[in-house]
Formats: C-alpha cells, sequence, structure tokens
C-alpha cells in the first residue's frame, strides 16, 4: 500500500460545531464509538431484532471455502472498523496462510484489548494494529514480510453509513491503497421489507436507543459539552425514497446545550441527525463501485437480507 499525502482534516470539534450549526442539526456517526458505544454495539449485534451480525456470519459459515479460496494465500489483511474482530476470527481460523493482520480502529480502548486478546489467540501472527480514524487518510505499517497481495476486510455493512457519493470517494481512496491483485471483501446491507428494517434499528430492550444516545455523553466527556441526555429521545425509521434507515435525537422540550462555548439552541422535536444506514439492492451497489471494482463473487442468505462481496481491484 502506497503513504498517502497528509492533508488538512478537521477535528473532532470542527465537524461537531459544524454539523450542529446546519439547519437540519447532525453529527458524524463514528462519534457513537468510544469504548462504551464500541461495547453497546457489540450489545446490539447480539439483538434478537438486528439480523445483520448474525446473518453475515452465517453467510461466512456457509461459504466458507469459497471465500478463503476467493482471498488467496500470503495476504495482508486490513481490517476497516475492525471492532471486537469476531468475524476475523472467523476467517483467521480457515485461512491457510496469512502475512499480517492489520486492524484499524477508532476506539484505541477498545482494540488494544481485543489485540491482546488475538496475540493470545494467534501466536505466530503477525497483528499490526492501527488507532485512527479510517475515513481519514492513514499510513498502513509497513510489512516486513513478503506477501502476495491486500485484502481489505469492511463487513457489518459500514459502507452503508456513507452517503452514495461519500461511498464512491471513499472505494476511490481504497482502490488507490491497494497494489495489483488486491480487493476487498465487504458486507453490504439489502434493501427489504420495512418492518424488518425498522424493527432491526428499534429494539424493545432500548439499546439502540442508548446506543444512539450515546453519542451526546461521548461529545460531553470529549469537547466540555453539556447535552442531557433525557431531554432527547431515539428515533429510528426508513426513509424509503432514500433508501436508508435514519437515526435521530429529538429534544424532548425547548432547550439550549452549549458545546466548547458555543450555544446552540432545540426548539421542542427539533431533531439531530445522528446515522444514514444505506440500503443497496445488488444491481446498485454494483453500479456504485464499477468505476474501481468488479464484483467477483456474491453471497447471501436464503431471505436475501444480507450480502457479503468479493471486489476486485479494477485499477493496477
Ligand atoms: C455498524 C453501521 C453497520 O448501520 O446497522 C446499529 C450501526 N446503528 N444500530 C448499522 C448501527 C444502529 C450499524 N453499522
Amino acid at each position: 500500500m502506497e503513504n498517502q499525502v497528509k492533508e488538512c482534516h478537521p477535528t473532532m470539534l470542527e465537524e461537531v460545531l459544524d454539523g450542529l450549526r446546519k439547519p437540519q442539526k447532525k453529527l458524524p456517526s463514528k462519534y457513537f464509538y468510544d469504548e462504551r458505544g464500541s461495547q453497546l454495539f457489540e450489545q446490539i449485534t447480539r439483538l434478537d431484532e438486528y439480523y445483520p451480525t448474525r446473518t453475515e456470519v452465517a453467510i461466512m459459515r456457509e461459504n466458507m471455502p469459497e471465500i478463503i479460496r476467493q482471498i488467496g494465500r500470503d495476504v495482508v489483511l486490513v481490517e476497516l472498523g475492525s471492532g471486537s474482530s469476531e468475524k476475523t476470527k472467523l476467517l483467521l481460523d480457515h485461512l491457510p496462510h496469512v502475512t499480517a493482520y492489520i486492524p484499524v480502529e477508532i476506539s484505541e480502548k477498545f482494540l488494544s484489548s481485543v489485540v491482546e486478546h488475538l496475540r493470545k489467540k494467534y501466536p505466530d501472527l503477525s497483528i499490526n494494529p492501527v488507532y485512527t480514524d479510517y475515513t481519514r487518510p492513514f499510513q498502513v505499517p509497513d510489512i516486513e514480510q513478503p506477501y502476495d497481495h491486500f485484502v481489505v476486510f469492511y463487513p457489518g455493512s459500514t459502507i452503508g453509513n456513507f452517503h452514495p457519493r461519500q461511498a464512491r470517494q471513499f472505494l476511490a481512496t481504497i482502490s488507490t491503497m491497494l497494489e495489483p491483485g488486491g480487493g476487498m471483501l465487504i458486507g453490504v446491507d439489502l434493501k427489504k421489507d420495512n418492518e424488518v428494517l425498522e424493527r432491526a434499528y428499534n429494539d424493545k430492550q432500548g439499546l439502540t436507543a442508548r446506543f444512539n444516545k450515546n453519542i451526546l455523553r461521548h461529545i460531553n466527556r470529549e469537547l466540555d459539552a453539556d447535552f442531557s441526555l433525557d431531554k432527547f429521545r431515539h428515533c429510528a425509521t426508513y426513509n424509503e425514497g432514500k433508501g436508508r434507515i435514519e437515526m435521530h435525537l429529538v429534544s424532548k422540550t425547548d432547550q439550549e446545550v452549549t458545546v466548547a462555548g458555543e450555544q446552540f439552541h432545540f426548539i421542542r422535536d427539533e431533531s439531530i441527525h445522528t446515522e444514514n444506514s444505506y440500503k443497496y439492492a445488488l444491481k446498485e451497489f454494483e453500479e456504485l463501485v464499477s468505476d474501481w471494482f468488479t464484483v467477483e463473487n456474491v453471497w447471501t442468505d436464503q431471505h436475501n437480507y444480507f450480502s457479503l462481496q468479493y471486489l476486485q481491484n479494477n485499477i493496477s
């Protein structure tokens, strides 16, 4: 992978203030993931209502030999937003020879404890964690051992958090990072019945609501802000026209909130848009990636809820 030119990127404070100054207030969904947020997300993945994780893991288990063949030998596996690395363990248990594993994760505390666990479980594997926000250019550690190619593992349909325009930009960046022969193993959530979708983001236990509100807690701690979590309610609906689940935090009352000395006014029922989760038809996704990647393989479940895809880098 080539090193990237370091550009000027806004800080968390700039991104947060920028979002809150908009007529429709919004916050970048990556700020859900402090240590607590990462743990809450792990709990969400085990909910009955939340089909994506369970379905993706089942797809992996059912198609393992083919997936392994597709990834190939002597691979450097880069995982973006590695979280608990649960799905990676499935791959690592089956891949014949992995040169190195590079988990990339924004939550430092969370990643360091996962890496500790992985080093015990795979003592012979070279693990080179990168603690960063992978939506910004980052340097991939030098790989000392000989390797054949890079594969970027991007499971969970996290690509759905990007607006399609941003997703294209992101794919273009990944494509320039990959040397010839490289590819991407990516999870993509599919369009389906609205009810199934909405249930997945409105669980009975209220875990998704806590996860959503955790973004305010994270901002309070990190940026000297004074959001009261009790004064907002969780809202998640499927926007059919745009093909996305939208999560919002809705103000229960008129209120003022201060972030790093700047005041923000909320009227009752005004929302902060905290997340988009785009759902794709297979054709739409193929079209989305086509400037940079060829869809080599698509694996799905029996209900066509979710897909795991192998994208081959076009650019050589
Ligand atoms: C991790 C981005 C794939 O969009 O389904 C779960 C995050 N948000 N519940 C998703 C999430 C609310 C999740 N992704």
